[in-house]
């Protein structure tokens, strides 16, 4: 029987599989097998489950067959299947964001008494940039036009645009949104409309529902730039900081409490609150309280207070399966339900904090930023019980001895500030320069998820090594730089193994006009935080138009989801094709069902909108493709120079 070594190239995923093999203990790597072969029909997107006079699905080219029992052509049953994905993740991101924007009016308000803005230098800069006057405000007056003016643009009832979208794209950005109607009026509305124009009988021209998709992913990222920007006036803009990730950053001696998730509203309140409850700890024979993260608001948490990864999205169950979890915390999104079988076999307590995100057979502690703090110390306390639980019977832990240093922590802000030491004037020009004067090749966004499609981190990780030999400086959110993390590649010492001589030298230049305030040499990759802080991505590439004095579309700037799963990535690599950036997606998404649809994507979005999909599950091929678009930029800027 081959042996997991085929869905994984991680060491310590490898070793739990092992174990939870030997016992019998069910993830999703057994689940995946046991869902082989996948629906062919749903696999290219031709499966329609719109009505129920169906379930439809495509069965053929010509005749009654080759439609839906409506009349639905494959085109528009791919296309409408599509822009679904991109609502629901459109509301996945500005439902996130919306509970920031609470949390900061209700502050505002004063009842979130245990929040506070530590970061008014990004509240003056954020209320500036969506117009609002700043002179002689209070932070707390401030606060509340802000959370107003974000509230609005998820609900206004005029077609002006959403101002969080409009504040930061470029000019030219705004007119051609406004010209092919994709700007996006307010969140809530463009995910309503997507899911009346899909509802049966009403849009079957595939070209117009992908458009219709486009707007609604363009609120998407109005959602997300609320979010990160919400994100950082409360718990402050991340600066570079150094942490650890994989499975061996847990420690079985301790308190070991996982956050799991998205929003930092919950994760950063049982962080800052752990730090006061590390004498109880103590107290009860442990070594302290260690905190440990999964999926993106474990990157918040590592942005920002340099919280150690455990793992990303398709290990989480394996981090249970350690054995030395206490407890794991989670509030919303890319939870597997999964997580609860796995708990139960290792006696974890699986904390559910939200009320539109429980799982059977969890706790539940309803989380209300009215009373923030006593929830996180419930938890805690549940921790601690948990822990000494764990230490009387005996509970076997197994932690596989991996773990690699990193280098985190960068917000736009951040990363600016490196750039500022060697030009003060003109910060982003160190970046353009290096492009222009051939030291680097480009920028390559790395964002997205696992799938099981491919194997677990191998497109990730080869990815980032071949465009890193090729002079490719890397930002990245989410999953993927979790990957990079774990496997080493978010440290100097990737740099030294990886970068070709151009990136290497700009990496290292930046690092010696920041020496003082570094504690370590800079990374191969730079991580810009979440998922909802691919917002922060947007802005450098707009910064980088702005300085170059172009559109995005001419920007030597590509983007890949390696291995992209969730209704989020859609909607990311959507709006990342309609702000001009050729967009790798490493796992095949259910478009294959319709030529039309898929030329769409790959040739019309070009035609329009400057950016375009390149579908490729061949990581070393999907890297050929990233540096040739590049390439073929940078090269075109040159000529124009
Ligand atoms: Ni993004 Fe982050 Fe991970 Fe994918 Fe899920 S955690 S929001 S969706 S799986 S990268
Ligand atoms: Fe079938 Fe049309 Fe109903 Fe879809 S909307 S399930 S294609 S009848």
């Amino acid at each position: 029987e081959p042996k997991n070594i085929m869905r994984t190239v991680d060491p310590a995923a490898l070793e739990i599989l092992e174990y939870t093999k030997e016992n019998n203990i069910i993830t999703a790597f057994d689940r995946w097998s046991a869902q082989q072969p996948q629906c062919a029909f749903g696999y290219q997107g031709i499966c329609c489950r719109i009505c129920f006079a169906g379930p439809c699905r495509i069965k053929g080219v010509e005749g009654p067959g080759s439609m839906g029992i409506c009349g639905a052509r494959d085109y528009t049953i791919v296309a409408r299947n599509a822009i679904r994905m991109m609502a629901g993740g459109c509301s996945a991101h500005s439902d996130h964001g919306r509970e920031l924007v609470e949390v900061l009016y209700h502050l505002a308000e004063g009842h979130a008494p245990d929040y506070e803005v530590r970061d008014p230098d990004k509240l003056r800069r954020v209320a500036k940039k969506i117009g609002l006057e700043i002179e002689g405000k209070s932070d707390l007056d401030l606060a509340k036009e802000v959370a107003e003016v974000a509230f609005e643009d998820y609900g206004r009832h005029t077609s002006e645009g959403c101002k969080f979208l409009k504040a930061n794209i470029c000019e030219k950005r705004i007119k051609k949104y406004e010209e092919t109607d994709t700007m996006p009026r307010a969140i809530d509305r463009e995910v309503v409309e997507v899911m009346h124009r899909t509802h049966v009988g009403v849009d079957a021209d595939p070209v117009n529902l992908i458009f219709g998709g486009i707007k609604c992913s363009l609120a998407d990222v109005t959602g997300e730039h609320i979010s990160t920007d919400i994100s950082d006036i409360l718990f402050g803009t991340p600066k570079p900081v150094m942490s650890e990730a994989n499975l061996g950053v847990i420690d079985p001696d301790k308190v070991n409490i996982i956050v799991h998730g998205h929003n930092p509203v919950l994760s950063q309140m049982v962080v800052d609150t752990a730090r006061e409850l590390e004498e109880e700890a103590k107290a009860a024979g442990a070594k302290g309280i260690g905190i440990s993260g999964i999926c993106c608001t474990g990157n918040e948490v590592l942005m920002r207070n340099g919280v150690p990864i455990a793992t990303s999205y398709m290990a989480q169950e394996l981090a249970i399966a350690t054995g030395a979890i206490d407890v794991m915390v989670v509030d919303v999104q890319c939870i597997m339900p999964g997580l609860r079988n796995v708990c139960e076999c290792f006696n974890t307590k699986l904390v559910t904090t939200m009320s539109i995100s429980k799982i059977p057979g969890s706790y539940h502690f309803s989380f209300e930023d009215s009373k923030a703090k006593k929830s996180a110390e419930a938890i805690i306390r549940l921790a601690i019980e948990a822990y000494k639980d764990r230490k009387n019977t005996g509970r076997p832990v197994r932690i596989p001895q991996f773990k690699n240093k990193l280098m985190a922590g960068f917000s736009l802000e951040a990363l600016l500030d490196l750039f500022a030491a060697i030009n003060p004037d003109n910060p982003i020009k160190v970046l353009t320069d290096a492009i222009i004067n051939g030291e680097i090749a480009g920028v390559c966004a790395l964002a997205g998820c696992n799938n099981l499609e491919a194997v677990y981190e191998k497109n990730h990780t080869e990815i980032v090594k071949e465009l890193a030999k090729n002079n490719v400086f890397m930002v990245g959110t989410g999953c993927v730089m979790q990957a990079a993390a774990k496997h080493g590649l978010l440290n100097y010492e990737a740099v030294e193994k990886y970068a070709g001589p151009g990136l290497k030298r700009f990496i290292d230049r930046l690092y010696e006009a920041n020496k003082d305030k570094l504690s370590d040499k800079l990374p191969l990759a730079f991580h810009m935080g979440s998922c909802v802080d691919n917002s922060r991505i947007l802005d450098l590439w707009t910064e980088m138009a702005n300085a170059l004095n172009v559109d995005v579309p001419k920007v030597p700037f590509v983007a890949t989801a390696p291995e992209g799963m969730s209704e989020k990535a859609v909607a990311i690599g959507t709006w990342v094709v309609a702000s001009g950036i050729p967009c790798h997606v490493g796992a095949m998404p259910p478009l294959e069902g319709s030529n039309l649809v898929w030329s769409v994507v790959t040739c019309i979005a070009h035609d329009v909108f400057g950016g375009y999909f390149i579908l490729e599950t061949d990581p070393q091929e999907a890297a050929k493709k990233l540096l040739a678009a590049l390439e073929y930029r940078a090269w075109k800027l040159k000529v124009h120079m």
